[in-house]
């Protein structure tokens, strides 16, 4: 029988399932990390002009930890990002092939002792509805959050992602409105971590994969660095975008898959297009790698 190409081995996988993120090793070389901070860097700059702050890219969340959104109105030199060869291959794995891509941000992190938003607080994503539909082992995931960072993390309290490992399986027991997750919150609030919480570290080039059900966090950042990364999101096609306005003329640079990720169907404009997506979509998104992912191209 010939061997399956699959993008994650069978542990990994397992260690998916059973952790609800994935850690995926130097995926941007020194080049990419370098150019896209650069990048990033700009498009902070620029974003803390007053003009800037008046387009839909203003911040979200506070001065000290913020997220840019739509950062593809700055610069095409992220596009890439939406199916990077090495990411994009995990998440459609994960996920299957309809799907829809639904946000790019920059995560800012600036130096900070005691950061008030609700980032730095345990919170699952996407709504409080969603925290109550817990991943089935070997589901196909309904959303996942692909991270990029740009910096080594090397230390606790420098930003870090906190996780919560298995907690995407849990129930929490108060629903909270915005997702928050007061039985762990009341850690953070007594300045001490939940004992099965970690804070990860990274290297600059690793790319971080999470669960919507994951119960996470980020730990306050007390070194002089800020703590910049990419996230892209992806849903199912059933899912709402979130903070994404492309204007057509950033669509007309993207490539054909891309622009079907980011919602352009073309001539296919019915409003059934989950149930009846165009015949080429399996061949656009997963091309030859269908059949190994357990998809059908007819
Ligand atoms: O800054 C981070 O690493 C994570 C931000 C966060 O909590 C989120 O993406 O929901």
């Amino acid at each position: 029988m010939k061997k399956k190409n699959l993008p994650l081995t069978e542990s990994e996988l397992q260690s998916w399932h059973k952790n609800g993120f994935i850690v995926l090793k130097n995926v941007l070389d020194k080049g990419e990390i370098t150019k896209l901070t650069n990048v990033v860097d700009r498009i902070v700059e620029a974003h803390d002009t007053k003009e800037e702050q008046l387009k839909n890219t203003r911040r979200a969340h506070g001065n000290e930890y913020y997220n840019i959104h739509n950062p593809f109105d700055y610069t095409d030199s992220l596009d890439y990002l939406i199916d990077h060869p090495r990411t994009f291959d995990v998440v459609t794995y994960l996920m299957g092939p309809y799907i829809q891509a639904m946000s790019c941000h920059i995560f800012v992190r600036h130096p900070c002792e005691n950061p008030t938003t609700n980032i730095a607080r345990f919170h699952t994503d996407s709504g409080p509805a969603l925290q109550r539909i817990l991943p089935y082992p070997d589901n196909i995931a309904l959303q996942l959050k692909v991270q990029y960072f740009l910096a080594d993390i090397q230390t606790d309290n420098a930003s870090n992602f906190i996780a919560v490992p298995g907690s995407h399986m849990r129930r929490v027991t108060y629903h909270h409105p915005y997702c928050l997750i007061p039985e762990y919150n009341k850690y953070l609030e007594q300045g001490n971590m939940p004992p099965d919480a970690i804070q990860l570290k990274l290297n600059a080039g690793d790319v971080l994969i999470h669960a919507l059900t994951l119960w996470h966090a980020v730990a306050p950042n007390q070194t002089s660095e800020t703590r910049r990364s990419i996230s892209t999101r992806y849903g199912q096609m059933w899912f709402k975008d979130y903070y994404f306005q492309l204007s057509k003329k950033t669509l007309e640079r993207m490539t054909p898959r891309q622009r079907r990720l980011l919602g352009d169907f073309g001539e296919h404009t019915r409003g059934d297009i989950a149930y009846r997506p165009p015949d080429d979509h399996v061949l656009l998104i997963l091309g030859d790698k269908a059949a190994d992912y357990g998809w059908s191209l007819d």
